[in-house]
């Protein structure tokens, strides 16, 4: 297959002044029948996209075609021949029912429901699949009445009514220019919660939220946080919504969380549906950030849409750190960054440093759904938000107030962006543009030059940066990087905090002496998303746990001090030795223990603070290595922090337990939740009876999902007597849940069952497996394969077998979802050289099997 290139693109040789589209709805045999006002703008064949549907019969003006006047491949409709002004009229017919990809139109649950972007359109009907083709839809939507009583599509209803045989029809408009990945459609029963925002016009919007039957109680959480997200996005970048109603729907099958169709958003159920009794507060957290990213992108996204599928970050990069600005503006801002930084160095990082690396703006692609990645997300954020630090709040807010009124209506780029920031600050962008040609983690070096004098002071700090190699680019410039840092003395700051504008690859900062021993923190609020690598002792970063005024570098010492001790832990497990216990350890173990006594932190700041870095990122810093010497590095760590603290820990554990009685998912209620779970986590590592009876005991007594599962991991880490009878019990309770049952799977996925790998064959083998809902499979698979460190990557290779039956199996059905898991095997690189050579095979074993494109690609990129 060949891949589409970036500099390749051309415009699209026809305008579409109108767009109309009539669907006759029928599970097995639904009818779309399109009328399209075509203008010639280039020379050319007309070219349209389709993929999975029947042709019944194409009409220029009013005139059908004979066979022999357009040509039909695969996955393309041609017409030589066209007027340069003309009525196109396409009839079409697909299967939703068949429809195992959940790409196009689909049958969810006895519910119709699409997913078009990034290309599914074309398995709806025949048009040009691009999102620069911008149109105005009008869509009648003709379906049997009590089958589907909701008939839903974007933008306004302007008619409905009744039609003979049972049937009823609605007709929608929508006024603003759209690209076809933003069309969505939905037909079914659904039960409605409703409320309204009033926006700073003045407006009063009907805000509807559509879910299964009986779910509506559930969605109030969303709601909550839909009307939250519209006042913020006017407070912070001024945006209103436009449309005259702004409508939800909640479904069960979903190959990802939600998508931003204008007007009609579709969420996955399980970022949508809520209560105390089935929903963590991670759930909830999830929910309120996901809510308010998907509305987000009615400006950053759809208002203004991306030229082509390279700007995919445009969009995902910018609304990823509204999204992130608003949670942190909703629930704190320390806690949320420091959350956010987390995940992009298990997830980002990841990628960024293996074989699957690539540019957040990419250059080539084989299947653009391969490139939902935490680079184009997560990465994509960090650069707006260094953007930001680089300029300043204000110049800041000028750029996107620029962008917003001088690109809306459009489809634009990365160039066409940074050119707004440009305008507004005078600065050039040339050089900040290399963060979006460039993949790879930055290293940036911190070195602190001392004076030969008494008392040691330290006057220069020296930058360093280097951009390793990544596939396709073995030579890297140095890039503009914003580090915040500051000096930091014995009672707190020693000058205010300053922000260095790296440019070149090396410089060096001065500062005046200060006469007493302090400690430079680099990096304020993770001002950059590079890799540091400082000469900080443990002395400086216990320094930092206890002084630093920015709450994130507060974190980051801690996180430096245990990333250290974990690496030492895992080299010496891998080598067959016993860790030794150390001062640094001792210091760790102290330190963690003044913040956790600090009544001046939150609950939330502190469990963060408890929580060590992710294997993940212990892996990358220590391969090639044991991924299992490394995972019980972290429970050795774990265990010795707990012998140290394990009074504290016990007294926190009950200082927060609730005392109120009644459930909130607000901030404070969950950072208590979570500060709990911390607690009875790292006691469970001294494999005692206490955290056993602590945990049956919050197991019996939960009255909301957060403790229940936090006490069930527990166990089943544990293991023993109580483990089998709890997971039992836990299923028979939550079996008609389908979202709490993904969670059972999941626990199920990541325990070190006795019987090893036919415990998890088991488990997908039950009837209550469902291998066509992409939830489920993401429970069993992913889990298995992200969370069970001990099966996945047994040495006899069961894991890794089993994990490719799997991939293999789903691609037959659902090849977007395969290939997200599969990414699984990213980290191949990282592992001990016996392990590398079993991968390896099973890749070459995936690709040996002539998979979908998607999982080609990624099994090709990832096997290098
Ligand atoms: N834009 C969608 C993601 C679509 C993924 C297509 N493979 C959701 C989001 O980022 O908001
Ligand atoms: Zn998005």
């Amino acid at each position: 297959p060949t891949p589409t290139r970036l500099a390749d693109y051309t415009p699209y040789n026809f305008e579409i002044s109108e767009t109309r589209f009539d669907f006759r709805l029928d599970p097995k045999a639904t009818r779309v029948r399109s009328l399209l006002k075509m203008k010639r703008t280039g020379p050319g064949p007309l070219v349209l996209d389709g993929e999975a549907i029947d042709l019944v019969s194409v009409e220029i003006d009013g005139r059908q075609l004979k066979r022999s006047e357009y040509r039909l491949t695969q996955d393309k409709l041609i017409l030589e021949e066209t007027p340069d002004v003309f009525t196109l009229n396409i009839e079409s017919k697909c299967n939703p029912s068949a429809n195992t990809t959940l790409m196009g139109l689909y049958v969810s649950g006895g519910r119709f429901c699409t997913q078009c972007e990034a290309e599914g359109f074309r398995r709806i009907t025949y048009f040009p699949d691009r999102p620069d083709v911008m149109s105005v839809f009008t869509v009648l939507i003709d379906a049997d009445k009590t089958a589907y009583p909701t008939l839903l599509a974007n933008g306004n209803k302007i008619e409905e009514g009744d039609i003979d045989g049972g049937r009823h029809y609605a007709v929608w408009h929508d006024p603003f220019l759209k690209p076809c990945y933003l069309f969505a459609l939905v037909a079914g029963e659904f039960d409605l919660l409703e409320d309204s925002f009033t926006t700073m016009s003045g407006r009063s919007i009907p805000l509807e939220i559509f879910v299964d039957p009986g779910d509506a109680p559930k969605a109030a959480y969303a709601m909550d946080s839909l009307i939250r997200a519209m006042a913020w996005d006017e407070r912070a970048f001024g945006r209103e919504y436009d449309l005259d109603r702004f409508m939800i729907v909640a479904v069960r099958d979903f190959n990802f969380g939600a998508m931003e169709n204008k007007g009609l958003n579709i969420f996955n159920s399980s970022l949508l549906l809520a209560d105390a009794e089935t929903a963590t507060d991670m759930n909830f957290e999830r929910i309120e950030s996901v809510v308010a990213h998907e509305y987000f992108h009615n400006w950053t996204g759809n208002r203004i849409t991306c030229r082509d599928w390279f700007q995919l970050c445009l969009k995902e990069g910018f609304t990823v750190f509204r999204d992130q600005e608003f949670s942190a503006d909703q629930r704190g801002a320390a806690v949320q960054r420091i959350k956010d930084v987390r995940a992009l160095r298990a997830r980002q990082f990841a990628e960024d440093n293996g074989p699957l690396a690539h540019p957040v703006r990419p250059t080539e692609y084989l299947k653009i759904d391969n490139f939902y990645t935490a680079t184009i997300y997560e990465k994509g954020a960090e650069l707006i938000r260094m953007l930001k630090a680089w300029l300043g709040e204000d110049m800041f807010r000028k750029g996107s107030d620029i962008y917003f009124d001088r690109l809306d209506g459009t489809a634009a780029t990365i160039e066409q962006f940074l050119a707004c920031f440009e305008t507004a600050s005078g600065e050039d962008m040339g050089q900040f543009m290399r963060w979006y040609e460039q993949a790879g983690t930055p290293r940036l070096t911190v070195r602190r030059r001392r004076t030969p004098t008494k008392p040691v002071i330290s006057q220069v700090v020296s930058f360093k940066q280097v951009t390793p190699p990544t596939p396709g680019q073995p030579k890297k410039a140095a890039v503009l990087i914003p580090i915040r840092w500051q000096a930091i003395g014995e009672n707190g700051p020693l000058m205010e905090p300053q922000l260095t504008v790296m440019t070149t690859k090396s410089t060096d900062v001065s500062y005046p002496r200060f006469d007493e021993p302090h400690s430079i923190s680099v990096l304020q609020g993770f001002s950059a998303p590079v890799i540091l690598n400082s000469d900080a002792t443990t002395a400086d970063l216990v320094r930092l746990m206890g002084n630093d005024p920015d709450a994130f570098n507060r974190w980051e010492a801690g996180q430096t001090l245990a990333r250290r001790l974990l690496v030492d832990f895992a080299k010496a497990l891998e080598a067959g030795k016993m860790p030794k216990t150390n001062p640094a350890l001792r210091d760790y173990c102290k330190a963690l223990g003044t913040t956790l006594n600090d009544p001046q932190f939150d609950n939330a700041f502190k469990a963060l603070v408890l929580t060590s870095p992710s294997s993940m990122e212990v892996l990358m810093e220590a391969a090639p290595i044991d991924p299992i010497a490394v995972h019980e590095a972290g429970q050795w760590l774990s265990r010795a922090v707990a012998d140290a603290l394990r009074d504290d820990l016990l007294v926190t554990y009950k200082a927060m337990r609730d005392k109120t009685g009644v459930f909130s998912p607000d901030a404070e209620a969950a950072g208590r939740r979570a500060l709990k779970s911390r607690c009875l986590a790292l006691l469970s590592a001294r494999f005692d009876p206490l955290a056993a009876s602590l945990a049956s005991n919050q197991l019996d007594n939960a009255t909301n999902m957060t403790d229940e599962l936090a006490a069930l991991i527990t166990l089943s880490r544990l293991g023993g007597q109580r483990v089998e009878s709890s997971m039992e019990a836990f299923f028979a309770k939550w079996k008609d849940q389908p979202l709490v049952l993904d969670k059972w799977f999941s626990v199920q996925s990541m325990r070190d069952h006795a019987d090893g790998i036919h415990a998890i064959t088991r488990l997908a083998e039950t009837p209550s497996y469902e291998r066509n809902n992409p939830n489920r499979v993401r429970a069993l698979v992913g889990g298995f394969s992200m969370g069970n460190t001990k099966l996945f990557h047994k040495l006899d290779g069961s894991g890794y077998r089993f994990f490719a039956d799997q991939v293999l199996d789903m691609d037959s059905r659902n090849p977007s979802v395969a290939a997200r898991l599969l990414g699984a095997f990213e980290i191949w690189r990282k592992l001990d050289p016996r392990r590398q050579a079993l991968v390896q095979a099973e890749l070459d074993r995936i690709i040996a099997a002539k998979p979908s494109k998607n999982v080609l690609e990624i099994a090709e990129r990832t096997r290098g």
